[in-house]
């Protein structure tokens, strides 16, 4: 399939600036950027569909150019419901290391700061060389400034949008870029640089959109109990990922598939297939957590994660190492073990248990199990004779309720 007709079947077109374009992307060889922000430490899910683009253009015989905003994230790019607060010089160098670090991790390619073209212009370059070009009226009439009209939005902001049109010049002049990929909530943005080309240069640029990934009930893909899926995977584990992809709802998964992986048609449609016969069995959702894991983190972090899931499960916490066990109970109550303990001692002095009768009746009722071991005997020590990797025990409560002693020497 040409790739033009790959980006649509996947739905991963939106808003194109021309329809020349089509042809353009079935040709190869164009230079191409897609840019982000460094208001967080990580890239999240959200990021990673749109910036995934870069790379099926990349396997069209496309150029690829990764911009991390240096400079725009100093600003805050516009968003439709309120004022941005502005983050500090330090966390947006920081960040954009992390980022920078991220991109050219995950997907390899090149990756350019705004900051190095933007630290010489002087307000009054700006002004006259770019303001020059841009109609107010033209900036008001734009999607995301007229929805912020009413609360109001401050000057800073405003002028983001001629920050990301001089973006799209600089690298269209220096770099020969013609075309910029994003979002769909970023066409404000880049259509101001294809005006600002075709105004101040006389040329034509191109842009297209991705629509934004959505659940079943139209709100945005990509949070579980409000927080973000993250890139990195000390912020959100290749287990927590696998758990996200795994949850994610039945009627959504085949487009999940489309936008997510590299997965052909035939594959996609032989699982939709699958998917309507037996979604229980949840199979299109374990080749997505599949897919997915595997570009981001390896095949290792993949294995890791399916094991960590039927060790879960089954309540085999002996299979996990120290590291995943870990990582998994990150955020479980946890407590220091500094000298031989017994049971007992270990539920009432770590408020697993609010009283010694309290810890007895857990205990003869076979709800206290330690690494996936029930134990009945109040007595038996817990020490790094019986911890994982000599370091670290898992106590369960109930069928839910998870603790971790960290043995200490
Ligand atoms: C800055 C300078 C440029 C080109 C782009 C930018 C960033 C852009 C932006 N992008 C979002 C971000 O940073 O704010 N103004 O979080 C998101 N993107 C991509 C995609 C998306 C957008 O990074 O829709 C989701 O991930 O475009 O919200 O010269």
């Amino acid at each position: 399939m040409k790739i033009f007709d790959d980006l649509k079947w996947r739905g991963l077109i939106n808003d194109i600036t021309s329809p020349e374009l089509e042809e353009k992307l079935n040709q190869g060889g164009l230079t191409f950027y897609i840019g982000t922000d460094p208001t967080g430490d990580s890239m999240h899910i959200g990021h990673f569909s749109s910036f995934l683009i870069s790379k099926r253009l990349k396997d069209a015989g496309h150029n690829p150019i990764l911009l991390v905003g240096g400079a725009t994230g100093l600003i805050g790019d516009p968003k439709p419901t309120s004022e941005r607060p502005m983050i500090t010089k330090e966390e947006v160098e920081y960040n954009f290391k992390k980022l920078k670090e991220q991109a050219e991790g995950i997907f390899g390619f090149e990756v350019v700061n705004n900051y190095d073209w933007f630290k010489d212009i002087t307000y009054i370059d700006f002004l006259r060389d770019y303001g020059k070009y841009f109609n107010i009226n033209y900036m008001l009439a734009k999607d995301i400034i007229k929805r912020r009209l009413d609360d109001g939005i401050t000057y800073t902001e405003f002028s983001y949008m001629l920050m990301q049109a001089m973006d799209f010049m600089y690298l269209f002049e220096n770099r020969g870029v013609t075309l910029q990929v994003a979002g769909q909530d970023q066409w404000g943005n880049i259509t101001a640089g294809v005006e600002l080309i075709r105004k101040k240069l006389g040329k034509e640029a191109y842009a297209f959109t991705m629509p934004l990934l959505t659940k079943a009930d139209g709100t945005k893909f990509g949070k579980t109990e409000g927080e973000s899926i993250w890139l990195d995977k000390e912020k959100t584990t290749s287990y927590e990922l696998y758990q996200f992809f795994l949850n994610s709802e039945d009627s959504k998964v085949i487009d999940y598939l489309k936008k997510l992986t590299f997965l052909s048609k035939e594959e996609i449609e032989q699982l939709e297939k699958i998917n309507n016969e037996t979604p229980h069995l949840r199979i299109a959702h374990k080749k997505l957590a599949e897919e997915v894991i595997t570009f981001l983190h390896g095949k290792e972090e993949y294995d890791s994660a399916v094991r960590i899931s039927e060790a879960l499960f089954n309540g085999d916490i002996r299979s996990l190492t120290y590291k995943e066990v870990i990582d998994n109970f990150k955020d479980v109550p946890n407590f220091k073990i500094n000298s031989d303990t017994t049971l007992i001692d270990l539920l009432v002095n770590n408020q697993i248990a609010s009283s010694k009768r309290e810890a007895r009746e857990f205990i003869n009722a076979g709800s206290i199990s330690v690494n996936g071991e029930i134990i009945k005997d109040e007595n038996q020590i817990i020490n790094e004779k019986i911890a994982i990797d000599k370091k670290v025990v898992i106590v369960r409560r109930g069928k839910k309720k998870y603790y971790m002693g960290l043995i200490e020497n």
